[in-house]
């Protein structure tokens, strides 16, 4: 679990970076330690109040629903996802609260590409304004009204992502015209098929395909994201991620961020990265806000408000009971191989003791830092026990992070394991006689 903080050179020890150092800065102001913590503690409760509203349109059968539960990472079956193969019969959005973040709502808007469509009076009708951006979703290539409808969201200023969905019925089709060496088997076929089978050769069809569609029409953007339901990991879904976290304005990035599901090692990083930014005023609002002194240290902080921090780490990274049990069923794999590689500790067996037991890991270490504390946030050094528990609490938080996500990074890694031989049984059985 993280360096042993006990004898770290105090050079060694990071500085505050500049953008947390003014959320501090501003959550101090002019006023005492208690008020500043309060502070800090209300600029945490208005993120976990932001609300994101993801709307998710096109044609009726074209994968919305379906894609609403992916996105939420749920299976059709579960309780909780939207229901799939239903024709829409009414103009009303149906919200799908994320089953962990119910900040997150995905939207399943109803189906457009009737005779009647107008793409003006459709955003109007399920309430445009409600949304931070557009999914619009195709299985086949961009039509029309696909078109029709995104130039209008950007001639209303906002953005709006192409998904191509069901590529995996596309690469099922596909293979079906190559032999068991997987040699093109019609050579009529041949007119822009490799003559040797390969996926990323096909998708780079499907995907300029709907490209050249979109760039004929001058749509703003042409990009297009290949997806399967289900199959988070593959195709263009990490990217769709990545992109959607990118071009989100920053308020409402650690949201969306938090609500993601683990499949790639570059949305982890992402996801540690923003909810690094928080440590500083966590801890600051720990500090002073129903703190109590611990025996033994020379620390005050808010025992409870660090149990909960951490609990919220694990539910990020995906370290408790039940996201294993579901990944590890979602992989075919036991929920021991995917233990195996985890170290820190999981939801279920964060306690008090093991908050005071942490706490007490960083202490020594973090005493050396008050005095850069005392130098840079006069107030804090004012209360002599925070200049010693911010550093503290800092330390704890920061090491427990970056662990959770160094775990979440090697289940990751086993899934994907599984994922690669997986796949390869799949083709063979496809293609025993
Ligand atoms: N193979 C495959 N089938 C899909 C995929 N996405 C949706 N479907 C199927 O396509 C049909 C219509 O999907 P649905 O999500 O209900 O479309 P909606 O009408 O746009 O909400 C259902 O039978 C789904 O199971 C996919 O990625 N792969
Ligand atoms: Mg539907």
């Amino acid at each position: 679990m993280g360096a042993a903080m006990a004898g770290v050179d105090v050079k060694e020890l990071p500085k505050i970076p500049e953008e947390d150092m003014e959320a501090l800065m501003a959550a101090v102001g002019k006023g005492n330690l208690a008020e500043a913590a309060a502070k800090a503690k209300e600029a945490l409760e208005m993120v976990d109040k932001i609300i994101l509203n993801i709307a998710v349109t096109g044609e009726s059968g074209s994968g919305k629903s379906s894609f609403v539960n992916t996105i939420r990472d749920l299976r059709d079956e579960d309780d909780a996802a939207a229901e799939i193969g239903i024709t829409e019969t009414t103009m009303e959005p149906t919200a799908y609260p994320h089953p962990s973040y119910s900040n997150v709502i995905v939207w399943d808007l109803p189906g457009i590409g009737t005779e009647t469509f107008k793409s003006d009076t459709y955003l109007k009708q399920v309430g445009f304004s409600r949304y931070d951006f557009f999914i619009i979703i195709s299985c086949t290539r961009f039509k029309t009204h696909d078109i029709e409808l995104a130039q209008e969201i950007q001639r209303q200023g906002k953005q709006f992502y192409f998904v191509r969905s069901k590529v995996d019925v596309d690469l099922k089709n596909e293979r079906e015209l190559y032999d068991e060496k997987g040699i093109l088997k019609q050579r009529k076929a041949a007119t822009k098929r490799p003559h040797q089978y390969s996926e990323s050769a096909i998708l780079n069809i499907i995907r300029e395909n709907c490209i050249s569609g979109l760039k004929a029409a001058e749509v703003a953007s042409s990009r297009v994201f290949l997806v399967s339901r289900g199959d988070l990991g593959k195709y263009d879904f990490p990217k769709l991620q990545e992109t959607l976290v990118d071009e989100l304005h920053s308020h409402k990035r650690l949201a969306f961020l938090r609500s993601l599901s683990n499949v790639s090692k570059e949305t982890l990083e992402k996801k540690k990265q923003q909810l690094q930014t928080q440590i500083w005023l966590k801890s600051l609002a720990s500090c002073a806000v129903a703190a109590v002194p611990l025996p033994g240290l020379s620390t005050v902080c808010d025992v409870a408000m660090l149990m909960t921090s951490l609990k919220e780490y694990c539910r990020d990274f995906g370290l408790n009971e039940n996201a294993l049990a579901t990944l590890a069923r979602q992989n075919n794999k036991p929920i021991e191989e995917l233990k195996a590689v985890i170290r820190s500790p999981l939801s279920e067996e964060i306690t008090k003791d093991l908050v005071i037991k942490l706490l007490t890991k960083y202490a020594a270490g973090a005493v050396k830092y008050s005095t850069y504390l005392l130098n840079v946030i006069p107030v804090v050094g004012a209360v002599v026990s925070a200049a010693v528990s911010l550093p503290t609490t800092y330390f704890m938080l920061k090491n427990f992070l970056d662990d959770a996500a160094a775990d979440a990074v090697r289940v990751l890694e086993v899934v994907m394991e599984g994922d690669i031989s997986n796949s390869g049984k799949q083709h063979e059985n496809t293609h025993t006689p």
